[in-house]
């Protein structure tokens, strides 16, 4: 019990990861999604036990004998609903206590945008889109007319907010140490952004923008991959999370931002 609290409150043990498979936790609340998938190995290994020990000792002890007779009719169903009861109250228990806090810490609670690097992603077959709104902290307007090859996104020229902004394909740069909230949507079909070390996924729908968000606590490249099937190139919709000390971070968006002024 002591062990399974300690997974909820800190990372796990890299030995125990590996052993389900998981990658490095690379977000703040990585590892809470990663109790859950201990919790439910945990479970379904002690019922594994339990029912492989309770069938073992009934085939033994029941076995044919020599003028033995099987009751055919029920003995009664006390241990039964007792049983079923435990499993009832044992899952209030982890719903109340576990999964309503961290669902709602992970999809309800969004972090304040003052105090978060914001972008948006836009999916679209195969790639990922990213906006940053540059160092003015203002998105430009996107707007459908003003999609062509070279601006992909569609950013309004005439908007002075997207002056500065920046635009990377398939690379998705964030900053350690603050939340990075992102407002997520589709150009075309419905895709799912994944990014399996920081345990976000969440499907970018055309016409919706849904928001998420993950504070990265590792520095490092992570896989971006499309978990929904999109098209013909949906195995190949991948991208790059890439994760920065801070003031890393801001000089990579004002360089950015610089290098697009001069060839704007
Ligand atoms: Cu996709």
């Amino acid at each position: 019990m002591g062990f399974l609290f300690s997974c909820y409150v800190n990372a796990m043990h890299p030995a125990l990861l590996r052993f389900l498979g998981l990658p490095a936790q690379g977000s703040s609340y990585a590892h809470k999604v990663d109790f859950d998938l201990l919790l439910l190995h945990a479970g379904m290994a002690a019922m594994f036990i339990i029912w492989a020990v309770l069938m073992a000792f009934l085939l033994i002890r029941y076995r044919r004998k020599e003028g033995r007779q099987a009751i055919y009719e029920s003995t009664g169903g006390a241990w039964a609903l007792a049983g079923g009861v435990a499993i009832v109250l044992f899952e209030l228990v982890i719903i109340v206590t576990y999964s309503i806090p961290t669902w709602s810490t992970i999809s309800l609670r969004l972090p304040d945008e003052k105090s978060s690097n914001v972008i948006a992603v836009v999916a679209e077959q195969f790639a990922w889109n990213v906006h940053y709104p540059g160092p003015d902290g203002k998105f430009g307007r996107r707007a459908a007319q003003f999609v062509d090859s070279g601006n992909v996104l569609g950013l309004d020229p005439g908007d002075p907010d997207g002056k500065d902004d920046v635009v990377t394909l398939n690379e998705l740069h964030a900053p350690l140490g603050k939340p990075t909230l992102v407002y997520l949507t589709s150009k075309d079909v419905i895709h799912s952004f994944f990014i399996p070390a920081f345990r976000v996924k969440r499907d970018a729908v055309p016409g919706m923008v849904s928001p998420l968000w993950f504070e990265p606590i590792l520095e490092g490249r992570f896989t971006i991959s499309c978990a929904q099937l999109c098209g013909i190139g949906h195995a190949t919709m991948q991208g790059v999370a890439i994760t920065h000390p801070a003031e890393e971070f801001e000089s990579w968006l004002k360089e950015q931002s610089a290098l697009k002024d001069a060839t704007d």
